[in-house]
Parts: structure tokens; C-alpha cells; sequence
């Protein structure tokens, strides 16, 4: 049965021009590029942008596929957003998602963002839920019990969260019985390259929790790790250093250690947030990241409908 499902759903990626890229071969692919120049890189980059505008959503009554980025308070959650609708749109597309302050927010109101396709009123078949950070004090921040709400589809878009206070089932924001449609569909643990050893251990444990309850209810997960020019001057230099630099290997070691993420499930990216133009290498890095992703919120959906 599981093997059958594995197989049709491959079968379908194939088909929506959506062929994955095994997550153990991030380097090859990267490795592919190297050396290259820029006219290569741009094909490369152009490549990955095509097989995501083909890819189409067939999974019964699923739009969209719905992705839960959770991290503490400015790991670039916002600006990753931001990063990929710059690089799917081939332009900066930097908005009001990023607090350029970096500051504490005291409200936060769930909504799925959505990235543009080329025609008007047309849009990718999945949207982002950009949660507010986590915080160390326990009165700051989102609940860790409404984020696990979020994660099965209990609260309705629109919900203004209470840091205090977890969504009570009382309330009129509260969906007592969410369908696949609802659920999220791929839960993306985000930190920062340049100071993950500092990030506070009830941080940590908070995003364990969380991470937790998405294995428990099989939801994929993935972890972006930003900031990497700000963690290896090598790298600052050359994006393209990012997976030779010892420096980012040992980062992404601390991060698979702390999260318990395994290594290939970590995407190294930089994120736009003074470049005015397009930056190839700094594209093919974050395409490279959603494709993967949209290929396994895809899986995890139709195995589910499969099940359901
Ligand atoms: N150098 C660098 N700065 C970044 C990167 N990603 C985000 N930032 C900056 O870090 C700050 C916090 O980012 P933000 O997206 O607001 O974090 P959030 O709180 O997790 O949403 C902002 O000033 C961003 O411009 C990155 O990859 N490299
Ligand atoms: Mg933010």
C-alpha cells in the first residue's frame, strides 16, 4: 500500500515536471553549477524556475499546499518569505512582512501568504504561514499550543493570536473539524547561520515541541538555515563557497545537533535583504530550497488523501 502510493505519487511529480531532488544530493546539484559562469548559473537558475510554474496541485479538494515557517525572533523567517517571491519573480519583492527593526511584535494574525505567478490574479499552488517569532520568556511570543493548532488546520485564517492565552476551542476563530485543506503541509524550522549556539535552549526546546508534534502527525519538515554570509567571510565573498566552507558545515552541525535535524534536511540560504538586483547564485540556492519543499508538502498531501 505505502510502496503503491510512493510510486504514484513519484509518478505524478514526474508528470507535474516536478521531479524531486533528493535532499542527500543538495551538494551535486550545487556541485553542478560550479565552476560554471554566470551564463550557466542562469540556466540552472532558470531551470528550477520552470519545473515550479509547471508544477500543478492534484490532490482532490487541496488548492494549496500550506507551509508553517516557525524560528525564533529574527531568524529570518520574514525575509525567506520575501527571498523566494524575489526569486520566483526575477525581481526584489521585498514588503511589509520584514521588520527591518528586527524588534519584539506583540500582535500576530495568522495569514497564509501567497507568491504571484505571471498573469494577473494567478498565484503558486502554495502559501506561507510567517509566524511570529518564539520568544525565551513564556509570556512573549506564539503559544507553542497555537502553533501546534496551526499545524492541524484548528485555526481559521484572519485569528488574531493572544501570547498568553492558546486559542480556546469556544471561539468562533476555533475549526472543530479541519480537513486536509486545512492542515499544514510542510512545517520549515528556520535559524540563523551567524549565532545559533546563542539561541536560548527554551527557544530551542519550544521549536522541539512543535517539531515534535509534526512527526507524530507525519508532517514533513525542513530547516533553513539563513544568515550564512553573515557566519563565513568566505562565503560573503562567493556564495558559491557555501558547501565547501568548513565554517558553514560546522554551522549546519550545530543546528542538526540542537533541532535533531538530520544534515540533508538543512538548506543553507541567503536571503535578500539589501540587494536591490537579483543575485543568480543566491536564486538557485533558495529555488533549490522550495522545490524540495513543495515536493514533499506534495507527497505528504496526496499520501494523506490517499489515506483518508
Ligand atoms: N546578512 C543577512 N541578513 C539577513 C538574512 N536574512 C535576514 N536578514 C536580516 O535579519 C533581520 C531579521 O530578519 P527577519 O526576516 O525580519 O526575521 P524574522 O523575525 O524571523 O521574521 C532583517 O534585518 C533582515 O534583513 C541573511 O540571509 N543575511
Ligand atoms: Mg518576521
Amino acid at each position: 500500500m505505502a510502496q503503491n502510493q510512493g510510486n504514484t505519487s513519484s509518478r505524478e511529480q514526474q508528470r507535474a515536471g516536478l521531479n524531486r531532488i533528493e535532499l542527500g544530493s543538495k551538494r551535486n546539484s550545487w556541485g553542478n553549477t560550479r565552476g560554471r559562469d554566470t551564463v550557466q548559473m542562469r540556466a540552472s537558475s532558470k531551470q528550477l524556475l520552470q519545473s515550479l510554474k509547471k508544477f500543478q496541485l492534484q490532490i482532490g479538494n487541496v488548492s494549496q499546499l500550506r507551509i508553517m515557517l516557525h524560528g525564533p525572533i529574527g531568524s529570518g523567517k520574514s525575509s525567506f518569505f520575501n527571498s523566494v517571491n524575489t526569486a520566483i519573480q526575477g525581481c526584489n519583492m521585498a514588503d511589509a512582512l520584514v521588520d527591518s527593526t528586527g524588534g519584539k511584535s506583540y500582535s500576530f494574525t495568522l495569514e497564509f501568504h501567497k507568491v504571484k505567478k505571471d498573469r494577473p490574479r494567478s498565484f503558486y499552488p502554495f502559501v506561507f504561514a510567517d509566524t511570529m517569532g518564539l520568544e525565551p520568556e513564556s509570556s512573549n511570543g506564539i503559544h507553542t499550543d497555537d502553533l501546534n493548532n496551526i499545524l492541524l488546520g484548528h485555526i481559521k485564517e484572519g485569528y488574531t493570536f493572544n501570547p498568553i492565552h492558546p486559542i480556546s476551542t469556544e471561539d468562533i476563530d476555533y475549526k472543530h473539524d479541519p480537513s486536509l485543506t486545512d492542515r499544514i503541509h510542510c512545517l520549515l524550522s528556520v535559524l540563523p547561520a551567524d549565532n545559533i549556539s546563542l539561541i536560548s535552549e527554551e527557544v530551542i526546546q519550544k521549536m522541539k515541541t512543535v517539531r515534535g508534534k509534526a512527526r507524530d502527525l507525519g508532517i514533513p519538515q525542513i530547516a533553513i538555515m539563513t544568515m550564512v554570509d553573515k557566519a563565513c567571510p568566505l562565503v560573503q565573498n562567493d556564495l558559491e563557497k557555501v558547501y565547501i566552507s568548513k565554517r558553514i558545515k560546522e554551522k549546519m552541525k550545530v543546528c542538526s545537533d540542537r533541532l535533531g535535524v538530520p544534515m540533508n534536511c538543512i538548506f543553507p540560504v541567503q536571503n535578500y535583504f539589501e540587494q536591490v538586483t537579483n543575485n543568480v547564485k543566491m536564486d538557485i540556492l533558495l529555488l533549490m530550497a522550495i522545490k524540495n519543499i513543495i515536493a514533499i508538502a506534495n507527497d505528504y498531501a496526496e499520501n494523506q488523501a490517499c489515506a483518508e
